[in-house]
């Protein structure tokens, strides 16, 4: 069956009704910038610029431990999830890359998919491996571990996985393996801490050897989750120890949702960035742990402070090993799409207003300890409603104006649940 897409045609028709409203709102926000000393045009240009990779694994509804319930028209195949992605981009701009996960998304003929990605508008990003869950008819499992594991062979397991993900990463223009693993434990005594991590380090110095020349290697720490006692790599300090140890092409990866409640996440990026060893981001947000919700919708302010700092540290010695900035969350009452067009919005929009810091005042107010100013001044970036200019980058770049709206319009849903018929046994479990 012809898979549907929103014709171009449709997105300037809808664009046309929101269009007078979107450009009144530039002007005056242009007028405001102005007083301020802010030239729009420039921080429209780099907004426009902004990119953030999507999750294969976040196009299909997730679910909490207890069930899933997925929507009409899920994505079945890598190419199906391909396509969503490629709608998400199409309305949004700012999302042309995505990010595999493996063995989920293994293709059958690699050089295969890479066309096909490139003929939606596509490239990859980052891969994932997979060594927290046994496939069917695995024989070593993964049930006590994996890069870490007491057992010789389930470590050599695990290691040919990561390799394979490089291997298969190199045919689609990937540049990055993200290696998270589940290994820990849920009792004291269960496991030795220091020999796990030795371990760990021992089997990571083996994929690392195999990386090509130009390729990274991203670290995720979380701290419990599914090990409720201890985890292996539990936090940044652990991470960016082991990255030291690893060398210059491995590089730590927050995931915002990885950290123990009101850690405060902004300094964590800070002290990243000062070691030289912040590789990227998983963007979503959290109430209480690895909630894995749509990114700014609990703690907006907290996600421009993370901006903050990396603004000001590019402004301060500009990096050329850029950091990749990814999202990862799990969709269990939205229409993963929605969720993901809304959520890529917010992180361009916190980055936006980043931008509009005055960082000469701030830095004035800090010398002189004055905190009630210098708080201001953040403030005063943070309440800036920067709307119009991201809607401006969206419509130098053929995006849709308001792509929520349009995307509902558009019907993309209901045309995928007649293309795509729904699996019949049901799905419990995380993504
Ligand atoms: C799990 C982990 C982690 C990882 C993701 C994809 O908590 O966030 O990035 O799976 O592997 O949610
Ligand atoms: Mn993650
Ligand atoms: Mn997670």
């Amino acid at each position: 069956m012809e898979q549907f897409q929103i014709p171009q045609s449709f997105i300037e028709e809808q664009n046309r009704s929101f269009i007078q409203p979107a450009n009144r709102a530039y002007d005056v926000l242009a007028e405001d910038l102005d007083r301020r000393g802010i030239s729009i045009g420039s921080i429209t240009e780099k907004a426009a610029k902004f990119e953030v990779a999507l999750p294969s694994w976040a196009v299909g509804t997730g679910g909490t431990r207890f069930a899933k319930f997925p929507g009409p028209g899920e994505p079945r195949t890598v190419e199906e999830k391909l396509a969503d992605c490629a709608t998400v981009h199409q309305l949004i701009r700012i999302t042309p890359r995505v990010s595999l996960h493996i063995p989920w998304d293994k293709p059958a003929d690699a050089s295969r998919l890479k066309a096909f990605a490139q003929s939606l508008g596509l490239g990859f990003d980052a891969m994932n491996s997979n060594t927290f869950q046994d496939q069917p008819g695995q024989a070593l499992s993964y049930k006590f571990g994996s890069l870490t594991h007491a057992d010789r062979s389930v470590r050599r397991k695990a290691i040919d996985h990561n390799l394979e993900c490089v291997e298969i990463g190199q045919k689609l223009d990937s540049k990055a393996l993200t290696v998270w693993i589940g290994d820990g434990a849920n009792f004291p005594g269960q496991i030795d801490f220091r020999r796990s991590l030795e371990r760990y380090l021992e089997s990571l110095r083996e994929i690392v050897r195999a990386l090509p020349d130009d390729w990274k290697l991203f670290i995720e720490y979380k701290p419990y989750e599914p090990a409720l006692y201890a985890t292996v790599l539990n936090d940044w300090g652990t991470a960016y120890y082991c990255a030291s140890e690893l060398g210059p092409k491995v590089r730590c990866l927050v995931d915002l949702g990885h950290h123990l409640p009101n850690t405060n996440i902004e300094l964590v990026v800070a002290r990243l960035l000062q070691c030289g060893k912040l590789g990227g981001f998983h963007f979503n947000d959290s109430k209480y742990g690895d909630d894995d919700l749509d990114a700014g919708s609990i703690k907006p302010f907290q996600l421009f402070l993370v901006f903050h700092e990396l603004v000001m540290a590019a402004e301060e010695s500009p990096d050329p090993r850029n950091i990749s900035y990814m999202i990862d969350q799990s969709h269990n009452v939205t229409d993963p799409l929605e969720s993901l067009m809304v959520s890529a919005e917010e992180i361009q929009r916190a980055y936006v207003q980043a931008l509009l810091v005055d960082r000469k005042a701030l830095r004035a107010h800090q010398e002189k300890n004055d905190a009630l100013m210098a708080l201001r001044t953040l403030k005063e970036a943070f309440r800036t409603d920067v709307t119009p200019i991201l809607q401006r980058a969206r419509i130098v770049r053929g995006g849709a104006i308001d792509p929520l709206l349009l995307y509902r319009a558009s019907g993309y849903r209901d045309r995928k649940a007649r293309e795509r018929p729904a699996r019949t046994e049901p799905s419990a479990g995380i993504v």
